[in-house]
Parts: structure tokens; C-alpha cells; sequence
């Protein structure tokens, strides 16, 4: 109360006593007071890692060290693409200060770049949050400082003209400023930005490919991404957790253009930090992150499996990219989630259907289901879908194919040479044993595959060995 006195009578003091007032005095609550003891180096982890979370009961000085770099690397497998970033990766790497702290933030510009970058951090409050103060020419550094005066997730970016280009070639990150008690404790945590990419070529072209302005003009992004390249968070790359664990995820949108409807294929976060900031929301399905924005999310891994994270406008999840995998470990948890075997129950007391209504049963189930990403004459979509038509892959082994279309496939694999590592959904829960059967004959029979024939008691033995033990 005393400071606001001394803030408010200072209005009526003429300009210098005003000035010396402020210098002595704030009344901001989010000013925690000066930097204490030695200055903090800040840990600088490659994406999906962040920084350890922070244990200090005082505001300090944490000195940060970015440098942009524009370096040639793999956008998608076999398609590379000339990135602007910070650190070297896309996303920059997650800075992590405490409300109070002072950022000495030091940007060096590489030598071998082309381009002046600087650096927007929306947790600054101070012209251009820190553009104006760091513009840099290739070979120089700037510094600036800022007080972290607010808590939340905060997108950093390059502000460099044009801006659009600069972030549509991966110059963001996120920067967290947690609260003076810090955060819950979880058992992981990660970090995952959103962007949408621009190439030249179509999805898939392979080779180099250039920055393409009229498609960022037209808003229509070649890729939509998490962190900069498909596949980085899957396979080998997924998020990892273990049943009755938690989750938190620092989720950003870089944009330039899109916004996410950020979702997780069967999980409900428990918390949601709204657009970043300290309204807490709970129980949700898909989440909201306005370009340059960002999100917390905390949810418990209770069943075992693999789970999707996607941009729920979900045609960038399965044809431009935006799908990541969580993977959890650990016993089965039947209570909660428990695949009872068997088809359901339509279609499932139709007759058995002779040669003739098997195929043309088949050639329905194909059109109705398998044709969407397959194509209506079986020869996939290069990059995206594998072929069905001459697939050595599946002539190598038809009966391969049953769990296949009952379980779904993920993981990388080689079809007529070329290498495909999507996600193919399962369909065991929508078509029943005949279906599966008929559908997998018609494919042998058709495509100039190798001929064969699947029954519907081999389907059943398949979804059979599918129960849990
Ligand atoms: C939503 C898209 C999608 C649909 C629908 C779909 N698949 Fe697939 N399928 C894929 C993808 C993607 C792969 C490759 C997965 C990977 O990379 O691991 C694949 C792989 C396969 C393979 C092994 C590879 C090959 O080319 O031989 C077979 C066999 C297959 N699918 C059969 C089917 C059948 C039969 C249906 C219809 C019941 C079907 N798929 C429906 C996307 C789909
Ligand atoms: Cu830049």
C-alpha cells in the first residue's frame, strides 16, 4: 500500500521526481524484486526435452544462449528442406526461468547465414518483446534483458521481415515462466510445437525443396508438423510413458498460418492451462492453440498402447504430417479399457456367402473402407499410402495381411522398394470376420496380385490370439 502511495503522489511531483520514483519503486506485483546470488547458465536441451524444473525460492539472473542457424536437413524421409532456427532444431530449444527472474538473453547470428534473425519472446513486455533489441547480422551478437514479470507458456519467434517466412522455415520456440512455486510435480514431460511448412514439391516430393510464397499466401501448407519433421515423434522418436504415470506436455503453435485443435487419440487431459496462461480447465478433449500461442497440458497414462497425438483438423494428421505417438507401457488395465473379441453384432448373422457374393462382398468392403487411402485401383498415393496393387509385401504373406487390416500398422515398412512409415488405423471393431476375409480375397485376386484366399475361420483364429491373457 505504501508503494502505491509513493507511485501515485509521484504523478503530481513533475517529470524528474516522477522518474526517480519509478526507479526506486514498483508497484507491479509481478516484480518478485532484484536478481540474487550467481548468475544461472541455462540449460539448453534439444526438443522433446525440456529443462529440469526449477527449485528456487528467489528471483535470479539466467543467462541464455541462442544462436540462429539455417542448416539443410530432413523435412519427411527423403525430402529435405532449407530451416531457419534457433539452436540448430525446430522447435528452438524450451527456455525455462521463474516469475521474477532477469534474462540476459544473448542471440548470435552464425556466420554462414544469409539472413539477419532476431528474436520475439511473448514473455517479454518491452518493444517488439526484445525484436527491436536484437536485430543481428550473420556473425554478430545481440543481448538484451528482460524480467520475466508474468507467468505462463510463451511462444519465442524470429520477427525478422518477412516475418511469415522466417517462422515458416522453423525460427520459434517455446520459453515457460513458472510460477514462484513452481509447477506440480509429474512423472514426464515434454515438449512439442506445431508449424505448417511450405515446399515447392507436393507431400512426399522427394529431394531438396524450396520455400514456396504462394502457397504460404494462399494459407495451404504442404506439411503440418510437429517439431519440424514428420516422424519426430514416432517409432524410435515416441513420447514414452508408463501405465499410472503423468503426462505434461508444453505444447506451442509457431504457425505462421494454422491454428491446432490439439488432441491425443484416446486420452482426456485432466488439466489444460488455457491458451498458456493460469485458467486451469479439466476433463478435455481437444484443445485450442491459436498460431503463436501455446498450451500445458497433464494427463494420467492408465491403459497400456500407443497414442496418437494429432491436429484434430485431422486431414494434417494422416496427409500432411501432424501425428506424434505416446507409448504406454505397463500391465493391461481390463476395468478401464478391455477389447472383448468377437465382430459386432451387424452384418455378423448374414449367410455364408458363396465365391461369387465373397468377392463382390469384398470389392464392397474395399470401396467402402480400403480405397479412401489406398485408391480405388489399389496403387496407394507415393509417400502417404503403400500400394495393394503387385505389393510384394503382401504377397510375401497374405495371411500377414488379417492382423493387419484387424490390428492396424504403424512402423516403417518397405513395399516394391520404397519405404513407408505412416499409420494405418485398425478396422477388427468394424468389420466382422467375413468382411475381413472377403476383403483380403478380393486384394489377392485383383490388383495382379498373386491370387489366394482368406477364410473367415482364419480372421477369427487372428482376432482370437488378440485376447488378453
Ligand atoms: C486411413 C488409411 C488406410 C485405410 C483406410 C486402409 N489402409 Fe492399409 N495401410 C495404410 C497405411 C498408411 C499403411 C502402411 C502402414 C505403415 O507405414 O506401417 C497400410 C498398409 C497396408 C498393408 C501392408 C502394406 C501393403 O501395401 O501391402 C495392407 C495389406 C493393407 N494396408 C491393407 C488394407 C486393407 C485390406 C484395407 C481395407 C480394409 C486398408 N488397408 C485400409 C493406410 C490405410
Ligand atoms: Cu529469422
Amino acid at each position: 500500500m505504501k508503494r502505491v502511495m509513493l507511485a501515485c503522489c509521484s504523478l503530481l511531483l513533475g517529470v524528474a521526481a516522477a522518474t526517480a520514483a519509478a526507479a526506486s519503486a514498483t508497484t507491479d506485483p509481478g516484480d518478485l524484486g532484484p536478481p540474487r546470488g550467481a548468475p544461472i547458465e541455462e540449460a539448453m536441451v534439444a526438443p522433446p526435452n525440456v529443462p529440469a524444473p526449477i527449485h528456487r525460492d528467489y528471483p535470479a539472473r539466467v543467462i541464455v544462449h541462442l544462436e540462429t542457424k539455417e542448416v539443410v536437413k530432413e523435412i519427411a524421409d527423403g525430402v529435405r528442406y532449407d530451416f531457419w532456427t534457433f539452436n540448430g532444431s525446430v522447435p528452438g530449444p524450451m527456455i525455462r526461468v521463474r516469475q521474477g527472474d532477469t534474462v540476459e538473453l544473448h542471440l548470435k547470428n552464425d556466420p554462414a547465414s544469409h539472413m539477419a534473425h532476431n528474436i520475439d519472446l511473448h514473455a517479454v513486455m518491452g518493444p517488439g518483446g526484445g525484436a527491436v533489441s536484437t536485430m543481428t547480422a550473420p556473425g554478430q551478437e545481440s543481448v538484451f534483458t528482460f524480467k520475466a514479470m508474468r507467468e505462463g507458456l510463451y511462444i519465442y519467434h524470429c520477427a525478422t521481415a518477412p516475418v511469415p517466412m522466417h517462422i515458416a522455415n522453423g525460427m520459434y520456440g517455446l520459453i515457460l515462466v513458472e510460477p514462484p512455486q513452481g509447477l506440480p510435480k509429474v512423472d514426464h514431460e515434454y515438449y512439442v510445437v506445431q508449424g505448417d511448412f511450405y515446399t515447392t514439391g507436393g507431400y512426399h516430393e522427394p529431394g531438396l525443396q524450396t520455400f514456396d510464397m504462394q502457397k504460404l499466401l494462399a494459407e495451404q501448407p504442404t506439411y503440418v508438423l510437429f517439431n519440424g519433421r514428420e516422424g519426430s515423434l514416432t517409432g524410435p522418436h515416441a513420447l514414452t510413458s508408463k501405465v499410472g504415470d503423468s503426462v505434461r506436455l508444453f505444447v506451442g503453435d509457431g504457425g505462421p498460418n494454422l491454428v491446432s485443435s490439439f488432441h491425443v487419440i484416446g486420452q482426456i487431459f485432466d488439466d489444460v492451462n488455457v491458451e498458456g496462461g493460469t485458467l486451469v480447465n479439466h476433463n478435455v478433449q481437444t484443445t485450442l492453440i491459436p498460431a503463436g500461442g501455446a498450451v500445458t497440458v497433464v494427463m494420467q497414462t492408465l491403459v497400456p498402447g500407443t497414442f496418437l497425438l494429432v491436429d484434430h483438423s485431422i486431414t494434417r494428421a494422416f496427409m500432411q504430417g501432424a501425428l506424434g505417438q505416446l507409448v504406454v507401457s505397463g500391465a493391461a488395465a481390463p476395468a478401464i479399457y478391455n477389447k472383448v473379441s468377437g465382430a459386432p453384432a451387424a452384418g455378423a448373422a448374414k449367410p455364408a456367402a458363396g465365391v461369387n457374393d465373397a468377392m463382390a462382398d469384398g470389392k464392397r468392403v474395399f470401396g467402402q473402407i480400403c480405397s479412401a487411402c489406398h485408391q480405388p485401383n489399389g496403387t496407394g498415393l507415393p509417400g502417404a499410402f503403400p500400394p495393394l496393387a503387385m505389393s510384394d509385401y503382401l504377397n510375401a504373406s497374405p495371411k500377414g495381411a488379417i492382423g493387419i487390416v484387424l490390428n492396424g500398422l504403424s512402423g516403417k515398412i518397405t513395399v516394391n522398394s520404397t519405404g513407408y512409415e505412416s499409420v494405418m488405423p485398425a478396422f477388427g471393431s468394424q468389420l466382422n470376420d467375413d468382411e475381413v476375409a472377403h476383403v483380403l480375397t478380393y486384394v489377392l485376386n485383383n490388383f495382379n496380385n498373386k491370387g489366394g484366399s482368406i477364410s473367415p475361420a482364419e480372421v477369427k483364429a487372428v482376432r482370437a490370439g488378440n485376447k488378453p491373457k
